[in-house]
């Protein structure tokens, strides 16, 4: 294990060693280094994945908002996507000798070298959002974050109330559109929803094609726009996220296709645009995949600081949404 005891309280506004990728942007909402009540302002370094959904910035903004509200020195770089650029926003956090580290790892490998140097520094790493796979569990302290195995098999059990909904008869061909390739949220949303439908629809419903649009509304639009010209006997498109499904809404319409009726959509994240397309009865459910974790985070970050035990995996509490909740949600959405 980590110990704890011994980081450093670095200075906050230590000169950087070095700049970060030129690709990759950074901005420092430092509230400076004076301290109340005697305590040091906690120097928190935050490598987020990028900006590709509407998920992504009430998470972006979620967490910029709550360490403004707890009064730390946040330094923030947005990685476009690229594991690189992580890395090298990694590093430099390292080299200013930041209080702690957290990050939403693009990826789920190739982790552990960069890791072993935060080690090495005795600076705690907090993961957030996503996961990685690592061969030494002492590289990370705690995850805070959902469950997508779960969000995935929630998919599948809301299908199974949509299809009964729509009084779908017959096979049940299925759409994927994947979350980006190799990240935890795709790996394990794929995951969990064939585990229900191998064990519970193994004679009925079929992945008929499945593919990835990398989390965005283009990739969804383009890759949607494929699968109805190879298979265009798909009846139901599970997306990874909303931002895809909406994309694919674009390009199912473009089709003469009605979507939530020709083809019914069950996607994941509840993001505000998501329950507007349900609203207009074009996405038949979602699963909620709750972006706001800058709070529980600034209160890990805290605590992981002060040298306290925190739980492995602090997860996130998460609904599901049919379309007739659809117009009554909207309005309390707060992302
Ligand atoms: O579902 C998607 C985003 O990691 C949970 O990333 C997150 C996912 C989210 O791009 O919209």
């Amino acid at each position: 294990m980590l110990s704890r005891r011994n980081f450093l309280t670095a200075a906050v506004g230590v000169a950087a060693a070095g700049g970060l990728a030129a690709c990759a942007k950074e901005d420092d909402s430092s509230t400076g280094s004076s301290s109340t009540g005697g305590a040091k302002t906690i120097t928190l370094g935050f490598s987020q994945v990028g900006s590709e959904s509407g998920w992504r910035s009430a998470n972006t903004t979620s967490v910029k908002d709550a360490a403004k509200e707890a009064g730390y020195n946040l330094k923030f770089s947005d990685a476009q996507q690229k594991q690189e650029n992580q890395i090298s926003a990694i590093r430099n956090y390292i080299a200013q000798k930041v209080d702690v580290i957290a990050f939403s790892p693009v990826v789920v490998t190739g982790w552990d070298a960069v890791l072993k140097e935060a080690k090495a520094a005795k600076i705690p790493v907090v993961l957030t959002d996503r996961s990685v796979e690592t061969s030494d569990d002492s590289l990370y302290v705690t995850l805070v974050g959902s469950d997508f195995t779960d969000e995935g098999r929630r998919a599948a059990k809301i299908l199974e109330k949509v299809l009964t909904k729509a009084g779908h008869k017959g096979a049940v061909k299925i759409a994927q559109l994947e979350g980006t390739t190799g990240a935890a949220p795709a790996i394990e949303r794929a995951k969990g929803f064939k585990e229900i439908m191998d064990a519970e629809h193994k004679a009925d419903w079929k992945i008929v094609v499945s593919q990835t649009g990398d989390f965005t509304r283009a990739g969804g639009k383009q890759v949607m726009a494929a699968f109805l010209q190879s298979n265009p006997d798909v009846n139901v498109l599970f997306a990874h996220n909303d931002d895809m499904a909406i994309g694919a809404i674009q390009a199912i319409e473009a089709a003469g296709k009605k979507p939530g009726t020709d083809i019914l959509i069950v996607s994941i994240d509840g993001v505000k645009d998501g329950f507007v397309a349900m609203s207009e009865g074009k996405i038949n459910a979602i699963v909620e995949c709750n972006p706001l974790l800058g709070p529980q985070l600034m209160d890990v970050v805290k605590k992981v600081k002060d040298g306290e035990t925190v739980e492995r995996w602090i997860k996130t509490e998460e609904s599901d949404f049919m379309q007739d909740q659809a117009k009554a949600a909207l309005p309390s959405r707060k992302y």
